[in-house]
This record gives C-alpha cells, structure tokens and sequence, in this order.
C-alpha cells in the first residue's frame, strides 16, 4: 500500500480497504496518471472565486454553472492573475507540452486548484475531470448542503486518441433539440469530443435545407412507428452546434447516401430515376432505397444540401453515409461518389463516411468509420496503408443499440449481445489486422433509434457503455484492466443518479 497521504498511483492496483478510495482513483476516463494528497483538500465557499484567462471564459461560465446551482455560491468569474494563490483557476499558461492539444495537468492543494492547458479544449477537460473529483452531488440542478471539498492531488492527462465520438440516428425517431443538448452534456463527462449526427435516412430526413424545402417540411413528417417525427430548423442546428462546442464537442453530421434516401425520394418525384415518389417509410428494413445514379439532378441535390450544411458546419468534415447501398450496383456506387467527393472538396469539407466507401476509392484525407464484426477489412487496411486515418466504431463492440443481453427490452441483437465486459475488453490500438495504433484516428459509440423513443431509452443504452468506450479512446492503453474498471464505473452510479441518467445495472460492474 501507497504511503499515507501520498500515492502514486496506477490504475490497475487496488484501494487498501481501510482508506477511502481517493476520487482520483475512480476519475472515467481514466487519466495517463493522477496522485492524490490525502493530507490536503480544497474547500470551495461563498468565498471562493473562479479565475479565468479571459480567452477561456467560456470554460469559467460553463464551470460556474454547474455549481453555482448545487452549492448556491457566487462563484464570481474574474480574469486570472499571473499566478493565483486562492480559488479555483483556470489558466492558458504553464502546462507541460506533453498535454498536448487536448490535455491538462491539475494541482489541488489546500489553498487552491489549478487547471492548466495549452487550449481551451485542454482546461475543458480539466473541468470534467474536477467535477468528478467533487461529490457527486455538486452535478445537482438544486442547493445542497456542503461541505465541497476538492480532495488534494496532481493530475496530469491527455487523450490516446484525438476523436472519440458518439452517434446519435435522429432519423428512425426525431429527438428534440433538448435531448439532443442533454446527450451533447452526458457524452462531454466522459471527454467525447464529436457528436455524430444521423440526420437522414429512409424514415426521415432532419434538418432543413431551403433550396429543397420538401425534405424537411415532408420527408421529416414521420417517423418509425409512423409517429410524427419532426427536423431541426438551421438555427436549431446552429444552436446545437454552438451549444456543442461550448462543451467541447464538434458536431459532425451526416447524410447518408446513395443508400438510406427513402426520406428524399418520398419528398421529390425527380429524384427517382422512374420519376415517381415512393411512399413515406415507418418499417425498419435496410438497404431498399437508392438516389438515381444516372440523373443531372441528384448532383445538383447534393450539390445544395452540402453546400447548405457546409455552411452551417464548422467542422472540417461531413459524413457521407455510404453504407448497405444494396440495391446500388458497385460500378453505380463508384461513380456516385466519384462525383460526390469532389463537391465536398468545393465547400471546403473532408469527407467522413461507412468503411463501405473505401471500394470508390476516397481522398487519403476522407475519413472511412469502421463499422464491421469480424476484425479484418481488406480495403481498410490497404487504405490505413495509404496513410489514411481510421476511426473505429465495430458493431460487436461499440453499437450502443445491441441489446446487453438477450431481455434486454431495447435495441436489436445483430451484432451480437454487447455487456458492459464486451465493450471494454479490446484494444483499439492493436483491433483490426494490419491496421497499427498510429493509423487510427479514434473510437466511436453509435446508437441507432431504431427502437428508442425517448430520453431514458437513450440512456439506457448508453449508459454504461458510452462511457466504456470513451474510457478506450481517451485513457492509455497501460490503464486498461477489467477488475479496476468495474469498480471505477460503478462509482459513476452516484452521479448518473444526481444527474437523473438512466441505466442499465449491469451485474458486471461493482456499482457504488
Ligand atoms: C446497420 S451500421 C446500419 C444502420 C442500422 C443499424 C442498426 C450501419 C452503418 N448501418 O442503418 O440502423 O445497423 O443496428
């Protein structure tokens, strides 16, 4: 056992059963290392300030949101001072160069806390790792008794993957701009950095594009079930986008084609190479619909729905879809995104898409998402070969909608059942053949709609999985033990329940 009152710790050994595990002990995702100080503590008051560099006030408001509402505090946010000596600080100066963009490193003492960063993204994960460190029920929406005490310790971290990312399909059931932002808050706990939006597919088309106004207004007036379904304006768009990069997460969002277009098809008659619309879609079948390879106009569609979510997309990169094209001939699914490719090098965007798109040959910056069950992929390979960057999101590891067992009451089951052991034991450094660590750009979670309806459905599914799979994008390989981790999610329970998250109890995890 560690010292009394100083351990360095990893986490794969086990508490003492005497001591308290520290909170730095049970931080998901793990960081690359922390050492508690039992010996000091920092206790937050109606005395206490947030110091801020004013280029990260945002990360100030955010912080000071969180617990001004749980402790009642002020909780005043003033500009930091070259080297502040009370309050909780968030500084721009100072960190190590080993955090990189992404990292922190964290002093607790008795006196103060200091988070430093090379970024605001940095000092963003530093706040999610010091909320983790407080009592759960610091993450109230209403007063609580005290006492605060931030537990005294050094954190230094940063991720093992720059992207990890979650999926949300909005398409099979429309969620509302609130559950969209509660999923945007839940994922940035775990430090998930992308949101992955699944804005169209057969049942319904999601997100408001002027120059085809049908889509939205129509091909987004159902839903799977054929309940009402629904789309997001652009400025509920906007808001999301913002809402999601004032926590640190890009949105990505993706239509899905040539494949998954029923929505579309349903809206306009010409863009059937028959020239009649189909019917609107509630079933759940995959693989049925295809836009009209050989037709001007579906270039000129897709022309105008990039272009317009271009604009409205910060990020750097568009998803494209591409996958079950069943009914879509290879050398007709080749040349559609041969052409698709370069209108989204027009507006600026790398394309981000379903392995599948590897057969039509992408740019080496196009981003292809692996979705497979077996852990072996010919044109992935040769495309992380080509100097391609890989993201990882395995059905049988990572779909947050299979079922975690089989009465689970949600999800499906054709990737297999995926207990919480399952999500965690692989590694996605060393997963598919032939494909190395450095190739890979990082891990997602998709959850598709296809049986959730609501806000607990969601969670439901995701928790504890979504912050099992953030666990394996962001924390280093060398952390990586089961018997820790059970013990370390469970500890999350107090939270989730503050926070109202549901989840599956999963008898698996040793739950606090
Ligand atoms: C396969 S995964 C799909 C989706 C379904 C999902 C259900 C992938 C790229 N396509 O269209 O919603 O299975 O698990």
């Amino acid at each position: 056992a560690a010292a009394l009152g100083l351990a360095v710790t990893t986490f794969g050994g086990s508490a003492t059963a005497a001591t308290p595990r520290s909170a730095y002990l049970n931080v998901v995702p793990a960081p690359v290392s922390a050492q508690p100080n039992a010996a000091a503590a920092y206790p937050i008051t109606a005395n206490t300030r947030i110091y801020v560099d004013p280029s990260a006030n945002q990360v100030g408001d955010y912080l000071a949101g969180i617990l001004r509402r749980s402790t009642g505090f002020p909780l005043p946010i003033t500009p930091a001072p070259a080297t502040p000596t009370d309050g909780i600080a968030l500084l721009l100066t100072g960190a190590g160069t080993q955090v990189g963009a992404q990292g922190y490193q964290l002093d607790a003492s008795t006196a103060k806390v200091v988070i430093r960063a090379q970024t605001v993204d940095g000092l963003r994960a530093g706040v999610q790792t010091l909320r983790q460190l407080l009592p759960a029920k610091a993450d109230s929406p209403t007063v609580q008794s005290g006492p605060w005490a931030v537990p005294g310790g050094h954190v230094l971290d940063y991720p093992r993957f720059a992207q990890r990312g979650a999926m949300l399909d909005v398409a099979r059931h429309f969620f509302p701009v609130g559950t969209v932002k509660r999923y945007i808050d839940e994922i940035a706990l775990y430090k998930v950095n992308v949101l992955h939006l699944h804005l169209a597919d057969d049942q319904g088309w999601r997100i408001e594009i002027k120059s085809w106004p049908k889509l939205a207004t129509y091909g987004g007036s159902t839903e799977v079930g054929g309940g009402p379904g629904g789309y997001y304006t652009q400025a509920d768009y906007q808001g999301i986008v913002a809402y999601a990069q004032s926590r640190g997460v890009t949105v990505i969002p993706e239509i899905d084609m040539p494949g998954h277009t029923n929505a579309a098809l349903a809206s306009y008659a010409e863009l059937n190479c028959n020239g009649v619309a189909p019917p609107l879609y509630t079933g759940t079948d995959v693989g049925f619909s295809s836009l009209c390879i050989s037709k001007d106009v579906t270039y000129t569609f897709l022309d105008d729905v990039i272009r317009e979510l271009s604009a409205l997309t910060p990020s750097p990169y568009l998803h494209i879809g591409g996958d079950e094209a069943k009914v879509t001939s290879d050398p007709d699914y080749i040349a559609f995104e041969q052409k698709v490719f370069p209108i989204l090098q027009k507006y600026g965007k790398h394309a981000e898409g379903w392995h599948d798109f590897l057969k039509a040959n992408p740019p080496t910056s196009a981003v292809p998402e692996f979705w497979g069950t077996t852990n072996s992929d010919a044109n992935v390979t040769a495309a992380a070969q080509r100097g391609t960057k890989i993201l990882l999101a395995p059905a049988n590891k990572t779909y947050l909608d299979m079922k975690y067992n089989s009465s689970t009451p949600l999800g499906q089951n054709w990737a297999g059942y995926i207990e919480v052991k399952t999500a965690f034991n692989w590694n996605p450094g060393s997963y598919l053949q032939g494909v190395p660590e450095s190739a890979i750009a990082g891990v997602e979670a998709p959850l598709w709609s296809e049986t959730l309806v609501t806000t607990r459905d969601i969670e439901y599914m995701a928790f504890p999985r979504l912050p099992t799979i953030a666990e394996l994008g962001w924390s280093p390989a060398a952390t990586h033990n089961w018997t820790a981790f059970r013990a370390r999610l469970g500890a999350q329970a107090p939270r989730w329940k503050v926070l109202g998250i549901n989840y599956y109890p999963s008898s698996q995890i040793v739950w606090a």
